[in-house]
């Protein structure tokens, strides 16, 4: 109940803050995007982790409004970024499991980012495997209405949860990301490699682009790219940065 409380004031103090992690074409070194991820700027405790809280404010519904605040702090950065001139870069943000079954949610993106001035080509959404794969029919409109709209849509955490091969056929989305626990041991570990390799192959196969995420040591990298990996997000290439250094970084791109 205390978290629940100061999370409760959080929101209304506008606590929340946005960190974002480069997403890299290995093979060009271009930048692609940048995953934002939320922290709690706590008066007492310093930067809180997502961990810490997000599945208080699932349970007890404040994720609706903590991911309204995301979106727009999103939205602000993007629209802030391209008046600067700085290279264009979509903005990949978490939805979790209640705002995809918010009823109006592509009607409520669409009307913050006309607020913060932001066009759909500078955003994309994470949905993770498990949400989408709970409900995959009332998932694949939803998809759809967002993709018909110009946001890009990636698969988060893939491979964790149960797809159906048959209904991620049928998912709208561009972009599946390899989920960290696969990425981990790929230089030691012959299943995750083969997980790995798998679902870059059949990735392609259905038109989408692989995200391998967690990536730290040059092995890693050569095994993804080697297996055709597109895009790369971890600690290889760089942390999740605040706002300023995600701006140097674009900055030195620019
Ligand atoms: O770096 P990190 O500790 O930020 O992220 C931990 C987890 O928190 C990630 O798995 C990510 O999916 C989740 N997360 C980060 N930011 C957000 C957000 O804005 N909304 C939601 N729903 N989840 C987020
Ligand atoms: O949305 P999601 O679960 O995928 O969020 C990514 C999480 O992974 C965040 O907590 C982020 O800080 C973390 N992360 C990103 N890159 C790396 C990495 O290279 N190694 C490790 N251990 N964690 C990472
Ligand atoms: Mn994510
Ligand atoms: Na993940």
């Amino acid at each position: 109940l205390a978290i629940e409380n100061s999370l409760r004031s959080a929101i209304a103090n506008d606590e929340f803050v946005l960190h974002y992690q480069p997403q890299v074409e290995p093979v060009s070194g271009r930048l692609v995007g940048l995953e934002a991820l939320v922290r709690w700027q706590n008066p007492e405790d310093g930067l809180v982790f997502p961990d810490s809280f997000i599945p208080v404010a699932e349970e007890t519904g404040m994720i609706l409004e903590i991911g309204r605040q995301v979106f727009e702090k999103a939205c602000r950065q993007a629209a802030r970024w391209r008046e600067a001139g700085l290279p264009l870069v979509r903005i990949a943000v978490n939805l979790s499991a209640r705002q995809l079954r918010q009823p109006d949610l592509p009607d409520m993106l669409a009307a913050i980012m006309k607020e913060c001035g932001a066009d759909p080509e500078m955003i994309e959404l994470e949905v993770t495997e498990s949400m989408t794969m709970e409900r995959p029919v009332e998932s694949i409109r939803i998809l759809g209405a967002l993709k018909s709209m110009g946001i890009g849509l990636a698969i988060d955490d893939f491979g964790t949860g149960y797809s159906s091969l048959s209904y991620l056929k049928l998912f709208p989305v561009d972009k599946l990301k390899i989920d960290r626990s696969f990425v981990k041991d790929i230089e030691v570990d012959p299943d995750d490699a083969a997980i790995a390799s798998a679902t870059i192959a059949m990735a392609h196969t259905l038109g989408k682009k692989v995200v391998a995420e967690g990536v730290e040591t040059q092995t890693q990298l050569d095994f993804l790219v080697q297996h055709g990996c597109d895009i790369i997000q971890g600690y290889f290439y760089s942390k999740p940065l605040s706002a300023e250094d995600a701006e140097q970084y674009l900055v030195q791109r620019a």
